[in-house]
């Protein structure tokens, strides 16, 4: 892309121009070179977003909340970015077209911009694509970016945590589940949405959720993540959940809470954009002589760094 077109397209999303936000995505989505020089060169612009990260199992009720969330962002005269993001599964596109139709209530709306995103098979790369997306709606001046990540895995936790504040959907009626999915889940969570408090069992899970707490209890009661009832397809709990949220960034300091954020986004962008100089077959093809004693771990990371190297 020529430079003056790129600084065209960059006048138009600073001045809110949906058309142009929507052209940019498409360059980011397609983890183009010139999407990257189009936030770098508008990062000095970003900052002002709030980025919410929604995470939990299938069925929680993430898309609903979202889509509630939104409704009540706008209005408060706010505009809000969605990212529906998918890291896992080539499968569930079916559910991420549901969530668009669900959303299709603010299809007209140009405050509302909704964009989702899964893995093409590559190795790493959603998680940079993701932050990559969220950064240009915030050069864009979305007030609120909302991210939300199917199921509780490895993958979507990362991906969660590039938010500056995340909210784990949790529903009754899980049971076991809720021991199933702490570990390592429950503390990304900066806030706890115990969605679906219209069902029996919601008693229950609160009182599981402030016994794990209470094991963990790293910086005592006050410092626990807040947990929040919410019935998302009623609308109800919404605005407190949205209240809590924003207290709970706030709370840490912005600055700070921005640094620690940035930290990790960081070593996802270095880590990704490494796994992208590599194909997957170099990878695997290492993988196979070390499984085969051919080569050692070293060499192996020594050879893929080697080639990396060779293109820069
Ligand atoms: N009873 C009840 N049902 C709800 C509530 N919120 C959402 N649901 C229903 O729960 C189902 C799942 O909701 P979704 O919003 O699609 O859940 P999700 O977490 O986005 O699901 P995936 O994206 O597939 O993981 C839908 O049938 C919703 O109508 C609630 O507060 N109470
Ligand atoms: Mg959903």
């Amino acid at each position: 892309m020529a430079t003056d077109s790129l600084e065209a397209l960059q006048q138009r999303i600073g001045a809110g121009d949906t058309r142009a936000l929507a052209r940019a995505a498409s360059l980011v989505e397609s983890q183009s070179q010139a999407g990257r020089d189009l936030i770098a060169a508008m990062f000095p612009q970003t900052g002002r977003t709030l980025i919410i990260g929604i995470t939990g199992p299938p069925g929680a009720g993430k898309s609903t909340l979202v889509d509630q969330l939104t409704k009540e962002l706008r209005s408060e005269g706010k505009t809000v970015g969605v990212i529906a993001v998918d890291p896992s599964s080539p499968f569930s596109h079916g559910a991420i077209l549901g969530d668009r139709i669900r959303m299709q209530d603010h299809h007209s709306d140009p405050g509302v911009f909704i964009r989702s995103m899964a893995t093409r098979g590559k190795l790493g790369g959603i998680a940079q694509a993701t932050l990559e997306m969220a950064l240009l709606l915030d050069a864009a001046g979305r007030d609120v970016v909302l991210i939300e990540t199917v199921g509780v895995g490895q993958d979507e936790i990362e991906i969660a945590r590039l938010a500056d504040v995340t909210v784990l959907v949790l529903m009754p009626g899980m049971g076991d589940d809720v021991q199933a999915i702490k570990a390592g889940v429950m503390e990304i969570a900066d806030v706890f949405a115990i969605n679906k408090a219209d069902l029996p069992g919601a008693d229950r899970l609160e009182q599981e959720i402030r016994a794990m707490q209470s094991l963990a209890d790293e910086g005592g009661r006050e410092n626990a993540a807040p947990v929040r009832r919410v019935v998302a397809s009623e609308g109800q709990g919404v605005r407190e959940l949205l209240a809590v949220i924003r207290s709970a960034f706030e709370k840490r300091g912005r600055q700070n809470a921005r640094a620690d954020v940035w930290e990790f986004r960081l070593r996802e962008i270095l880590r990704d954009n490494l796994l992208e100089g590599l194909s997957d077959e170099a990878v695997s093809g290492h993988a196979k002589c070390v499984a085969a004693k051919m080569e050692d771990p070293y060499g192996a990371v020594h050879a893929l760094r080697a080639e990396l190297l060779a293109q820069t």
